[in-house]
């Protein structure tokens, strides 16, 4: 007997083996056979579904539409158009095709020449225009056939033109004729270089540059984490300088570099809205591209946990990680501040608009809503809010810190929304008749001023922060011819006239911080505490707002010597620095460049020596942190959403 170590399917009768002989299989082997071919053709069948081509067709359609749907909201002009009807203007250049085609697969035809078709679309993209970088758009110029395509350039970046439009308003350049304001105005672009290259030398993606000991720096307002907030706050000054290469590394940052998912990092709302929202806005305004939009709607996203209050004024403090929001602990019981939730309109406003999300618009709405129907005391606004309890806190008012920009921006609002909203404008005008009343003051030498009213007394001390307010005033006579007109006018000129007498009467030629009028001094600072000078702008914004108001051309002289004392005082090797004592002849120095040196103070700097067409205030306007934003209806940057 053969042994056989493998196993043997012999059929086994009474346990005798029987022989081998049969030629085909029993049933139950048949059917166990064609079960697994079954089974192996089901499994094939199933695998074609995981080829990427088939999987998931619902969900992959879906996700197409998304996509599409996605880029029709963000860049209508980035879809390929139809193809050209028969009837339609091309149709002369495929008849001709066609008949020097004759005998041809008509497929095949028709197939070249949609090939061809598409080569002749993409060489006229390569003609469109270049990024508004260094270049600029007179009024008078009319529009070209850009305005229907969104462009990438070969920088990466992506802007959509002006979709409707008869003139492109100026942008960047816009040099003034006279060549000795020629000179000023490069002599500002110098000094805007000088502290952008130390920047990014020495800090670069940190918030702010200390210029003497070279080295990033970071305020409070920033929390603890390096937000490139020179960057976010710079770029659109760069911009507008037409500093191209500058710019396009600090896009190329925020697009790559910036993302505050993983920042567990405790900022203050309104700043980050004005400098961050405000800036990332602007750049979209100005180039189109989108992802300064998208970013800047990230980081509103940001903010919005701030909002949930009681009353919906929102908290000052927002931690980008958890959304765990605060007020700060010194503010009048848990207050929030009035210039700081008073100074998110303009920005959530646009926001809104251009993302179509009205989830912005409405959160600044409430706000209005809640303080519209608070009864205010002498018909003023104190500094303090109470978002739990709706109530206003200490019955402290100012021009200066903690209320300033909330007027600053009941007009900008209504002129933003093309003079329509008028429930803002009668809201600024009722505001300053309360202030005329109870804060303005003239000294015995003359000078106009705000004094901090405290408790019904004023306090004859005005800030350096208050000295916006000389050039809202005229922007207010100017923008609308009311019975208030000519007062905003006068006061303007004064209060600006003060401001810059509080430089003037300084060793340095810069103001301090704050300063007094008692019956000893005048515009000067009496506390060592507020001598310092941090690079402000509000003195040269008021001198840019009137110069190109009135064209009074003291108001560049005064300009000019600003940027000069600016040169001998604050100039160091690695940027610019504030100061710790205007009075004396050699100043300590305070080692911090601010974020706002770049996005305002140079860049009033910068407009006041340039054509008045320079973002010209009849379609722009300036939110706090001196970003434009265009006028609604009538600035075709404006962009908005089309959903
Ligand atoms: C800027 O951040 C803004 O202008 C704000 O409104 C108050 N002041 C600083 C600069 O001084």
């Amino acid at each position: 007997m053969t042994t056989n170590i493998f196993p043997s399917y012999q059929r086994i009768a009474s346990r005798i083996p029987l022989a081998f002989s049969r030629r085909s299989f029993r049933s139950c082997e048949k059917y166990i056979i064609l079960l697994v071919f079954i089974t192996f053709g089901l499994v094939c069948f199933g695998t074609l579904f995981f080829l990427p081509e088939f999987r998931n067709s619902a969900t992959r359609s879906e996700s197409v539409y998304r996509v599409y749907d996605h880029f029709k909201r963000a860049a209508p002009e980035l879809l390929i158009p139809p193809p050209p009807l028969e009837n339609s203007r091309e149709s002369p250049k495929l008849l001709r095709h066609e008949m020097d085609t004759q005998g041809e697969d008509p497929h095949l035809v028709g197939d070249r020449e949609k090939f061809r078709a598409k080569i002749e679309q993409d060489s006229e993209l390569k003609v469109l225009e270049r990024p508004d970088i260094g270049r600029f758009y007179r009024k008078t110029s009319t529009p070209s056939n850009q305005g229907k395509q969104g462009h990438i350039y070969e920088s990466g970046i992506v802007t959509i033109p002006p979709a409707i439009s008869d003139h492109y308003p100026l942008i960047t350049n816009g040099e003034d004729g006279d060549p000795d304001i020629r000179e000023r105005r490069n002599k500002i672009k110098e000094m805007a270089q000088h502290a952008w290259d130390n920047y990014v030398k020495y800090a670069w993606g940190k918030n702010e540059l200390r210029p003497i000991s070279k080295r990033g720096h970071s305020a409070s307002i920033f929390g603890t984490m390096p937000l490139g907030a020179t960057i976010l706050d710079g770029l659109d000054t760069l911009y507008i300088m037409g500093m191209e290469k500058e710019f396009k590394q600090a896009r190329d940052w925020v697009a790559n570099e910036l993302n505050l998912d993983q920042m567990a990092n405790d900022v203050s709302v309104f700043e980050t809205n004005i400098r961050f929202v405000g800036g990332l806005l602007s750049c979209y305004a100005l180039t189109g591209d989108v992802m300064f939009r998208d970013k800047a709607q990230q980081i509103a996203d940001k903010l919005l946990p701030a909002f949930q209050t009681p009353t919906g004024i929102p908290y000052a403090i927002v931690n980008f990680k958890t959304g765990m929001s605060k007020n700060y602990g010194w503010a009048s019981g848990g207050s929030s501040i009035l210039s700081e939730f008073g100074t998110l309109h303009l920005e959530f406003g646009y926001l809104s608009d251009v993302t179509g999300n009205p989830i912005y618009r409405s959160k600044v709405e409430k706000i209005r809503q809640v303080i519209q129907k608070t009864d205010k005391p002498n018909g003023l606004y104190p500094n303090y809010f109470n978002p739990k309890t709706g109530k206003w806190g200490q019955h402290h008012m100012s021009m200066g810190a903690l209320g300033d920009s909330f007027y600053e921006y009941l007009l900008k609002v209504w002129i933003q929304s093309n003079k329509e909203d008028n429930e803002v404008r009668q809201m600024f005008d009722d505001a300053m008749e309360g202030v005329f009343k109870h804060m303005l003051q003239t000294s015995t030498g003359g000078l106009m001023y705000f004094a901090d009213l405290k408790f019904d007394r004023p306090e004859h001390k005005m800030d350096h922060l208050a000295c916006f307010s000389g050039g809202l005033l005229a922007l207010g006579s100017k923008t609308l011819k009311n019975h208030m007109s000519d007062k905003y006018m006068d006061v303007g000129k004064g209060i600006t006239n003060t401001c810059h007498e509080s430089y003037d009467r300084t060793y340095t030629k810069l103001g301090p911080e704050a300063f007094r009028f008692t019956e000893g001094a005048e515009a000067r600072a009496l506390k060592s505490t507020e001598k310092y000078y941090i690079l402000r702008p509000e003195v040269i914004e008021s001198y840019f707002y009137l110069y190109r108001l009135t064209k009074d051309p003291k108001y560049r002289e005064w300009a000019w010597e600003a940027a000069q004392a600016l040169e001998k005082h604050c100039r160091v090797n690695g940027g610019y620095t504030g100061l710790k004592n205007v009075y004396t002849e050699d100043p300590q120095q305070d080692d911090v460049q601010q974020s706002f040196f770049l996005a305002e103070t140079l860049k009033y700097l910068y407009l006041i020596f340039s054509d008045d067409n320079l973002i010209s205030l009849d379609e722009w306007v300036f939110n706090t942190e001196a970003h434009p934003i265009p006028i609604k209806g009538v600035n075709p940057y404006y962009r908005e959403s089309i959903v």
